[in-house]
């Protein structure tokens, strides 16, 4: 059985993971309007797998014996800059995740739940792909520059 400390702060999570999911979501659609039509779809897909790990957070919980929640959701930011700038702001978004990732196995830790740490772990090794993934298509803008922006957005689509 999980513990209500760690239950809540799951279930905190699982909002964030919600959160994220809304963020990316708006993001694609701003970049759709622009007419960058493979980095609304990467957008869109990232959006789904952040929804997945928040139903997968659920799932554990359940399987524990817990109670998963959804609380309210916060309102995300609109306008986003650059195409540069939106890709900033998913590998800064996801140095965040990381962070909070990372206090939730502290909780885990100090709750000493074993089963928790190690389903926890999968997320840690997660957001070290996230991340890298996010920072390689920050660096691939950037050596494009302006004309070279077409070819990155048609490689984003093929996600
Ligand atoms: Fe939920 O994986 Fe990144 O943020």
């Amino acid at each position: 059985m999980i513990s209500e400390t760690l239950q809540k702060a799951i279930n905190d999570q699982i909002t964030a993971e919600l959160w994220s999911s809304n963020l990316y979501l708006q993001m694609s659609f701003y970049m759709s309007k622009d007419g960058w039509d493979g980095a609304a779809h990467w957008l869109a897909k990232q959006a789904e797998e952040e929804r997945e790990h928040a139903l997968d957070m659920a799932a554990y919980v359940i399987k524990r014996g817990g109670e998963a929640k959804v609380s309210m959701i916060d309102v995300v930011p609109e306008g986003w800059g650059s195409y540069a700038e939106v890709f900033d702001n998913v590998y800064k978004h996801e140095c965040h995740v990381s962070e909070l990732i990372d206090k939730l196995v502290d909780v885990a830790s100090a709750e000493r739940d074993k089963a928790t740490q190690d389903f926890l772990w999968g997320y840690v090794r997660e957001q070290v792909e996230e991340e890298a993934t996010a920072a390689g298509i920050v660096e691939k803008i950037r050596k494009a520059g302006d004309a070279g922006l077409f070819y990155v957005d048609a490689e984003l689509g093929k996600r």
